[in-house]
């Protein structure tokens, strides 16, 4: 026998379906609220671990206002990582909750930012790649059905396709370079390419969480929906850029309205989420030296609000 939803199930669920916008004071079902801190803590996590690939350039940035740019794009996924972990806390998970468990390893943030960055065209593939990506996936969650987060994405978005804009021109800049600058820019293109792809998550029918996120409209595109998007959008810029997608069966296909490609590597997509991608190690033991290097900080602005606190009362 089923049984008949509550008021306020019946409420969420005329929310849902009204495509309005659920807050942390309505009430929501446990699975919605774990749902939706397990995939904002994760994307805030990817904004905070991503900051290390790129941070690896600033002080050998080719010029100073290359040094400048990078600077201004490192501290904007800070920036991301906090409005995420703040979209986060109003679902009842504390920041130091969210850090633990990034620091003890516990935690997934995302497989891109588990490679190496060897050369400053790195810089240009991941702008243009991972910040391509990234807008994609995330410009259908700023109609996410929680207000907190939907919220959050909308700036991030903008800040994200300024991203992926100087990205696209640093590659540019390179390919209009050297026969050495070329080929740098093709090799780094040819190492992100298929990693980039791997972020949408993997396919639609190895994507366990899709269906009840897409139900409660946290999800509004497919893993797959959006991957083939992105493909849709780099095929002209690469043509723009004279770069080659380092894939020889990708195609248009008319008949299915959609791109050919090859099979996507997912025993290394796997590898990476089980923590043995290239720099998995790397990034959290730098992440765990950093937080360990920034107690003083933490522990005198504690002490500087516990004396304000006091003054208040006084
Ligand atoms: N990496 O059932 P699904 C950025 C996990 S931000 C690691 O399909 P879902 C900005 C997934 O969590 C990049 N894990 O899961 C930037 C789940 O594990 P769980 C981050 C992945 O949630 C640029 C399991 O696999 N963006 O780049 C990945 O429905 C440059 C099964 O997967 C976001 O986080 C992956 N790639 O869909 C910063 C966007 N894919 O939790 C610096 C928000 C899947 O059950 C420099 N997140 N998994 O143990 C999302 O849109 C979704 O969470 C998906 C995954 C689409 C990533």
């Amino acid at each position: 026998m089923t049984q008949e939803p509550s008021v306020e199930e019946a409420r969420f669920d005329a929310l849902i379906a009204a495509d309005s916008r659920v807050e942390p004071r309505d009430w929501m079902p446990d699975a919605y609220r774990r749902t939706l801190i397990r995939q904002i803590s994760q994307h805030a996590h990817s904004e905070i671990i991503g900051m290390q690939p790129e941070g690896n350039w600033i002080t050998r940035a080719p010029s100073l206002k290359r040094k400048a740019i990078l600077m201004a794009k490192v501290q904007d996924e800070a920036g991301h990582g906090l409005y995420l972990y703040s979209a986060a806390q109003t679902l009842g998970i504390t920041r130091d909750e969210m850090t633990d468990q990034l620091i003890a390893g516990t935690a997934k943030y995302s497989s891109i930012f588990n490679y190496p960055t060897p050369t400053w065209a790195d810089m240009g593939a991941i702008g243009w790649l991972v910040d391509g990506a990234a807008i994609c996936n995330q410009v259908p969650l700023c109609r996410a059905s929680y207000g907190p987060y939907g919220r959050a994405m909308v700036r991030i978005c903008k800040e994200e396709s300024f991203h992926q804009r100087q990205g696209f021109e640093i590659l540019l800049t390179l390919m209009q370079g050297t026969p050495a600058q070329r080929e740098m820019a093709q090799d780094a293109v040819n190492r992100w390419y298929w990693p980039s792809l791997m972020m949408f998550g993997p396919p639609d029918d190895q994507s366990p969480n899709s269906a009840q996120s897409t139900a409660w409209k946290i999800k509004r595109f497919s893993n797959d929906e959006l991957r083939q998007r992105f493909i849709g959008m780099l095929v002209p810029q690469a043509a723009a850029l004279r770069i080659e997608l380092p894939d020889p069966n990708l195609r248009w296909n008319e008949d299915a309205q959609r791109y050919d490609t090859s099979e996507i590597d997912w025993t290394e997509f796997f590898e990476v989420l089980a923590g043995r991608g290239p720099m998995n190690a790397e990034r959290l033991r730098a992440r765990r030296e950093a937080h360990e290097d920034g107690a003083w900080v933490r522990d005198a602005a504690a002490e500087y609000a516990r004396k304000q606190s006091l003054r208040a009362v006084a």
